[in-house]
């Protein structure tokens, strides 16, 4: 199964590709902040370049409408009892979205920090965002994910305050599992940090 889907990611991959397509596949636990990252992505780099959404949840079109509220084209795939995306769901919501060559797509994935690792969608990078309501020791946890991503996105910074969290530990659990990750704090919400984001996705 994996390798089937495998193949169908590579041939996405070179449909992004031959369109100058750039794929972000977020992942995170239920709740760390995808859909509010991505509602500010939008809003602050749509108009550098265009931005398309493909929504994962097992059900409603709750993220859809709020990506869709942005300005922004969106599809939502529901996948029911499913608990990730796959290649397959993933190609039949570009034939959907359609986006334009040149443009950026973000897809946010099922919250989950399990199966989504194991998925690949043909995206140039998988995101993972942690929120620090979380607890540092997540990576640790979870180390396909983190061992997966191509960034790191810790959410919530504006709560440190009033939450035991170890940045630091954090970041060090991260690189325990992915020696080379970039680690961003960011705060959706404020806004602090999120000029990183931004240099990563121009870096790619
Ligand atoms: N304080 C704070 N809350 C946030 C931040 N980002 C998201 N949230 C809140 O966390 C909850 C879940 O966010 P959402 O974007 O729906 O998470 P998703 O399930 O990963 O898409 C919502 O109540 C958001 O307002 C943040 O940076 N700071
Ligand atoms: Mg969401």
């Amino acid at each position: 199964m994996l390798a089937k889907n495998d193949l169908l990611a590579q041939e996405i991959r070179e449909w992004l590709a031959a369109r100058d397509i750039l794929a972000f596949n977020l992942t995170s636990s239920p709740g760390a902040g995808k859909t509010t990252l991505l509602e500010r992505t939008i809003r602050e780099l749509g108009s550098a370049r265009p931005i398309s959404v493909i929504e994962g949840d097992q059900e409603t079109l709750l993220d859809a409408e709020r990506i869709k509220a942005t300005g922004c084209s969106v599809v939502q795939v529901n996948t029911g009892a499913g608990c990730h995306l796959d290649a397959e769901m993933m190609r039949r919501a570009l034939d959907t979205l359609d986006p334009p060559s040149g443009s950026l797509l973000f897809v946010e994935n099922v919250g989950n920090l399990v199966c989504p690792a194991l998925f690949d969608l043909g995206e140039r990078s998988k995101v993972v965002v942690i929120s620090v309501t979380e607890g540092s020791d997540k990576p640790l946890k979870y180390p396909h994910m983190f061992a997966a991503a191509g960034l790191v996105i810790i959410n919530k910074t504006d709560l440190l305050p009033y939450v035991d969290f170890d940045l630091e530990a954090c970041s060090r659990h991260a690189r325990s599992v992915n020696p080379d990750v970039q680690i961003v704090p960011v705060s959706a919400v404020s806004g602090e940090g999120v000029i990183d984001w931004y240099t990563w996705i121009d870096a790619q």
